[in-house]
């Protein structure tokens, strides 16, 4: 045993070992001009796993010169060579998925089976927008009073800035670069502070899968405001793209009015869950267990409010205590873990604080519902019932595995409750009648409904939402659309 355990920690020190800890800026490897460096936690124990570079001020603006630099020439890259590059990072992502869900889990925490899945899932996008690559195309029109023709073109919108947060590592990163790529943008990308790991080792499968010097800048950053804004307010960017809270994306609005820049934002959640007494109760249990405890509830996409109907409620409470109560919690590089710990003690501190006011307000607890000991940063499964509406998880993102459960009696009740709230990313519907499924779905304020489905994110669908969660569609064909121009030729004819 005591073998294998070393075994097992060799593996973990190796592929932290191969990672990259500098600054990627114009094709190379280089230290930070602070000469600081960032720390990286293992969530799990709290301890540094490893330390990458800092990047300051004149960091994030040598790496908008490579990106502005390299600009004209990947624009007039051929398609299908963009594509083919992508291509190569896709198969290169798989090849080697066992090392880098590894690397996941231990800056992340999140189930090594799980990290698996994320990284076949970030794949997915280099091989759909690979092929989206050579389908850029225009059209040609001609004027209602038949004397002009218009020639209109799609072209790359220029340097971008990316920036991701740290639920979703990998593929959050390839969700954005995959079309960035695709369209002939060049970029500047910074991960978040807490998970640079992966977006590092990526940086690597992309040099070597034959991205150009200059196409693919990254930062790793303790300071994202500071070094973000100088680089968002000198004019060269043409496009944010940004995935994170909504108090973030708002400041980065704000900064990207002053020179009109073109934004996608993918903001926070707050995702209703909605149970009618004619759903399939299996099928509700299989999907609130998939939309509630999939990376620990860490997800824009977590079903942050249960509403079940009078008739299945006790039921549905029941079957999810059961399923929930079993999940064993614990460092996701341990066998048969479902929920390893979550990012920090900021992120403890909220889900304790968010239970707590429900439970003053009322709301009793069916399973997990306290904080467990340790080093890592744990919170167990906890699933709450009589949950007021006015709670406070009811309005803000739990971000963590608690699901709190309340009833409701009328289709137009629970609507309204659904609605009433800023945030409109995704909604959860069960519901074996499709007059209601599609009746609910039309009514309900949402980016992405899931119907009969706790899983929304795909790469060939238009992820993204209304209202505060955001701005603009990320995958399927309108993914493309974000990152490239229109412009149209007006053709006088004589
Ligand atoms: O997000 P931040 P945090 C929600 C979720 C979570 C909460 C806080 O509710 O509990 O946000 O998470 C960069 N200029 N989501 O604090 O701060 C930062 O470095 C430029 C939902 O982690 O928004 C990181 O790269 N960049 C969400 C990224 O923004 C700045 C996923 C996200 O960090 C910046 C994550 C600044 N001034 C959190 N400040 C989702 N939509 O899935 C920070 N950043």
């Amino acid at each position: 045993a005591e073998v294998e355990e070393r075994g097992v920690q060799s593996a973990e020190k190796t592929v932290i070992q191969a990672v990259h800890k500098e600054l990627f800026i114009d094709g190379k490897w280089r230290a930070s001009s602070t000469g600081r460096s960032l720390p990286v936690e293992d969530p799990s124990t709290g301890e540094v796993l490893c330390e990458v570079a800092d990047a300051g001020v004149e960091d994030g603006l040598a790496a908008l010169d490579a990106a502005v630099a390299a600009q004209k020439d990947w624009a007039a890259y051929a398609p299908r060579e963009r594509g083919e590059i992508l291509r190569r990072a896709y198969q290169l992502l798989l090849d080697r998925a066992d090392d880098l869900a590894l690397l996941m889990t231990l800056e992340m925490g999140k189930p090594v089976a799980e990290a698996k899945g994320e990284i076949t899932y970030a794949a997915e996008f280099f091989r759909w927008f690979a092929e989206e690559a050579v389908r850029i195309d225009g059209g040609y029109a001609t004027a209602p009073n038949g004397q002009g023709r218009f020639l209109v073109m799609r072209q790359p919108v220029g340097p971008c800035l990316l920036i991701t947060p740290w639920n979703f590592p990998m593929a959050m990163g390839t969700r954005k670069l995959g079309p960035a790529i695709a369209a002939g943008c060049t970029v500047v990308i910074k991960p978040a502070e807490q998970t640079p790991l992966s977006m590092l080792a990526l940086t690597d499968i992309l040099a070597e899968a034959g991205l150009p010097a200059g196409v693919l800048n990254v930062l790793t950053t303790s300071d994202p405001g500071p070094v973000m804004e100088p680089l968002i307010k000198d004019g060269r960017i043409r496009k944010i793209s940004f995935t994170g809270s909504t108090a973030v994306g708002k400041i980065l609005l704000a900064q990207a009015a002053d020179k009109v820049l073109r934004t996608s934002m993918e903001l926070g959640g707050n995702a209703p869950f909605l149970v009618f007494d004619d759903a399939d109760l299996d099928v509700a249990v299989e999907g609130a267990m998939m939309a509630k405890t999939r990376n620990m509830g860490e997800a824009c996409t977590a079903a942050n409010r249960f509403y079940v109907q009078r008739g299945v409620a006790q039921e549905f409470g029941r079957r999810l205590t059961s399923r929930m109560a079993e999940l064993k919690v614990g460092r996701g590089t341990e066998e048969g873990v479902k929920i390893g710990p979550l990012i920090d003690n900021d992120a403890i501190a909220k889900v304790v604080e968010l239970v707590a006011d429900a439970t003053a307000a009322g709301a009793k607890v069916l399973t997990g519902g306290s904080t467990v000991d340790g080093p890592g940063h744990f919170y167990p499964p906890t699933v709450l019932t009589d949950v007021p509406r006015d709670a406070r998880m009811g309005r803000e993102e739990i971000f963590g595995p608690v699901a709190p459960i309340s009833v409701f009696d009328t289709e137009d009740e629970v609507i309204a409750a659904a609605n009433d709230t800023e945030f409109g990313l995704v909604s959860y519907v069960f519901t074996t009648n499709i007059n209601r499924a599609l009746r609910v779905s039309e009514r309900l304020e949402a980016g992405m409904i899931g119907l009969n489905t706790g899983l929304v994110s795909n790469p060939a669908a238009p992820f993204g939402g209304v209202k505060q969660s955001g701005v603009g569609r990320e995958g399927g064909r309108i993914g493309i659309e974000e990152f490239l121009e229109v412009k149209y030729v007006a053709v006088g004819l004589s």
